[in-house]
């Protein structure tokens, strides 16, 4: 692959850029290799600097799941745009976007509209806090909820710790209150109970995790830190950034049957535009100002040009009802890489939901962070590299998670399997 023109550019964002991008993981950093620089992209793919075509499965990390630049969506938003931007004053839009939200979501009442996943998390955990007066959270390790400060904690040792700041720049103090558990780890859940009980204001979960890779806990534990949630008084968070309109039209709460308290959303609902939600029963969200005393504001909430990019995935998602297809397409693309792979006797295993999967690079099971960590990164970033030289562009990092689009087609995958079977590792 040419990629002078890739390069060039990077050394020139580098000047004005931290890192030359404007999110860590954009940097390749984590697969050894120069960032690619995107000019255009449309359906499943993607085309960079150098001419270059990619077959994606990243998709700007879960949003494009009609592909890129869906002809419906532009042309709603050319739409809106005509009208102008930002009014920073209600719209309808906004109204219809939140009804699509709560006709999807049976324990969502009502949305708060954001711009950002972690502003989406950092809503949510004010709120549970403001609703139920108490200060601590529980979050799993290895769960990602955005860079909100007291989020951004890395476990101690021991099964349950009180989380010390993974970044510089966090006060100590800002994490304190922030309870770090083993994810599918429901003892160390209870544990965590039963030292902090009457002061934990919310537990938060990826539902099915995306940020150690992909993780589909068993039922059993969602369940569990439901009921241990309610016996405690304390609320559940379910952060559906990545789960939310992707696992079915519902999220991951619809495929579980389980109903947090709050749910976080966002990627998917903007349709590939800044946006993130919180919702939840009236009866918390209505803790929100201006109805209630939880302060929570925003320039950009509810942009008309996102909402509408939103509104029409989501209308698109509904009439369309990709999901039986994708699992199918998913499930079979998964089996013909692992066939691949075992006759290659490359030690690996995929975990998969619906149209998210994560190929690593272990010989165990990967079912939380500690066995998540086992994997050769070395070897996945070989994998990244060379299946970038053929034209498929995977997520640059083994902790994240692949997406197949309703753009993606059996000549696709049917592509990559063959840039697979050539990869040395
Ligand atoms: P944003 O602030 O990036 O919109 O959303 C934060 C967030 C919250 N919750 C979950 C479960 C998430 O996965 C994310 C962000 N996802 C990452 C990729 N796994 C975004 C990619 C990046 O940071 O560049």
């Amino acid at each position: 692959m040419k990629n002078t023109k890739n390069k060039r550019l990077f050394a020139n964002a580098k000047k004005v850029i931290p890192g030359g991008v404007n999110s860590p993981v954009r940097a390749f950093n984590a697969v050894d290799a120069s960032p690619i620089f995107i000019e255009k992209a449309k359906g499943q793919y993607l085309y960079d600097a150098d001419g270059n075509k990619y077959i994606d499965y990243c998709l700007s990390w879960g949003p494009m799941i009609l592909g890129h630049a869906n002809k419906d969506v532009l042309a709603s938003v050319k739409k809106t745009m005509a009208n102008g931007t930002s009014y920073g004053i209600p719209t309808e839009l906004e109204t219809k976007l939140a009804e699509k939200v709560v006709a999807a979501f049976d324990s969502i009442d009502k949305v708060r509209l954001v711009s950002s996943g972690t502003e989406a998390v950092m809503t949510a955990i004010r709120l549970a806090r403001g609703t139920t007066g108490r200060d601590k959270i529980v979050k799993f390790v290895g769960c990602y909820h955005g860079h909100v400060d007291h989020m951004l904690v890395s476990a101690g040792s021991g099964l349950m710790t009180l989380g010390s700041p993974s970044s510089p720049g966090v006060p100590k103090d800002f994490t304190k209150h922030t309870i770090l558990v083993p994810y599918n780890d429901l003892d160390a859940l209870k544990k965590a109970f039963a030292k902090y009980s009457d002061s934990i204001a919310a537990v938060i979960v990826e539902p099915v995790a995306g940020n150690m890779g992909t993780i589909v806990p068993p039922k059993s534990f969602l369940k569990g830190i439901s009921t241990l949630c309610k016996k405690n008084k304390s609320l559940l968070i379910f952060d559906e950034v990545i789960c939310g309109f992707r696992l079915a039209y519902g999220g991951a709460q619809t495929i579980f049957g389980i109903k947090p308290d709050i749910t976080t959303l966002g990627k998917i609902i903007g349709g590939g535009f800044p946006i993130g939600a919180i919702g939840g029963k009236a009866k918390i969200m209505n803790n929100l100002s201006p109805n209630g005393a939880v302060y929570q504001a925003g320039t950009l909430s509810g942009n008309p040009v996102c909402v509408s990019a939103g509104l029409e995935t989501l209308k698109i998602l509904k009439t369309n009802n990709p999901y039986p297809k994708l699992e199918k397409m998913t499930a079979a693309f998964c089996t013909a890489i692992s066939e691949t792979l075992t006759s290659k006797s490359v030690p690996h295993t995929i975990n998969r939901i619906g149209s998210m999967f994560t190929l690593f690079f272990t010989d165990e099971p990967v079912t939380d962070f500690a066995s998540a960590m086992k994997c050769d990164t070395a070897k996945y970033a070989s994998y990244f590299r060379q299946m970038l030289n053929a034209g498929i562009y995977l997520p640059p990092s083994q902790f994240e998670a692949n997406f197949i689009s309703t753009a993606h087609k059996k000549t696709d995958l049917n592509k990559t399997i063959a840039a697979l079977k050539k990869v040395k590792l």
